[in-house]
């Protein structure tokens, strides 16, 4: 059977009044995809993601999103897990810029945005004599930090880069921002932090002559 002419004309209309209301429920503001690196913040000119070296232990390490968990364990009272969602809408988000610089002479300056690592820790209720915090990463490296430091210099854990989501090879889901720390402090792909007194814990670095404090201020080699 043949479909009358007014009645294509009809569906049509029909269509297009459909396409109206959905494109009027989705409003005016630009949806935002999560794509575009700012090269700049505040007049300050940043790095670029791409500007890092990949030389991890094991190479990039690709996370899955949903299947992902970060547990709290040691010298606490909660132990905790948070799925990457739950990190991402229960903590307040802060930003600021600041350089990594790696023990072989290269650095990058990013605005980076996360979350606090006292904010997260204090979640599951540290016992008082808690002085060390040990990081555990998802391709067997570890690193260490004092807590006191971590909470004096609102140390962020990071999910974000110059305003893009932290790509695999950078780290995704979470770095840490080990301000004024050398490079290899500042673990990726996190996945543990135990809580601890130990703190002469040595990690995968400073198990093979890496300072322990790490400071950049000082040389790398040694303590
Ligand atoms: N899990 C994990 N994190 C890591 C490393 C690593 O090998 N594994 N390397 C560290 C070192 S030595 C540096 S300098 C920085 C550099 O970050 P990039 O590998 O994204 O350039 O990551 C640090 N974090
Ligand atoms: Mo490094």
């Amino acid at each position: 059977m043949k479909t009358p002419q007014p009645l294509i004309g009809i569906l049509l209309l029909i269509l297009l009044l459909l396409l109206g209301s959905l494109s009027g429920c989705l409003g005016t503001q630009p949806l935002q995809l999560d794509g575009v690196e700012i090269r700049e913040y505040q007049g300050e000119k940043l790095s670029s993601v791409n500007d890092f070296r990949e030389n991890s232990i094991k190479g990039p390490q690709y996370v899955n999103r949903t299947m992902y968990q970060l547990t709290i364990t040691g010298l606490i009272d909660t132990p905790t897990t948070y799925t990457y969602d739950e990190i991402l809408t229960t903590f307040q988000p802060y930003q600021k810029v600041v350089t990594l610089d790696c023990v072989e002479g290269w650095s990058v300056k990013i605005l980076w945005e996360g979350i606090l690592v006292t904010d997260l820790i204090a979640t599951a209720h540290p016992d008082p004599n808690a002085t060390t915090l040990i990081f555990v990463a998802a391709d067997g490296y570890t690193t260490s930090l004092p807590l006191n430091y971590t909470t004096d210099n609102h140390i962020l854990l990071a999910y974000k880069m110059n305003n893009v989501t932290l790509p695999p090879e950078r780290g995704f889901p979470f770095q840490l921002v080990a301000e004024s720390k050398w490079g290899y402090k500042w673990i990726k792909w996190v996945t543990e932090i135990q809580v601890s007194d130990n703190e002469n814990y040595q990690g995968y670095w400073e198990s093979r002559g890496y300072s322990t404090s790490a400071d950049l201020n000082d040389s790398f080699f040694g303590d």
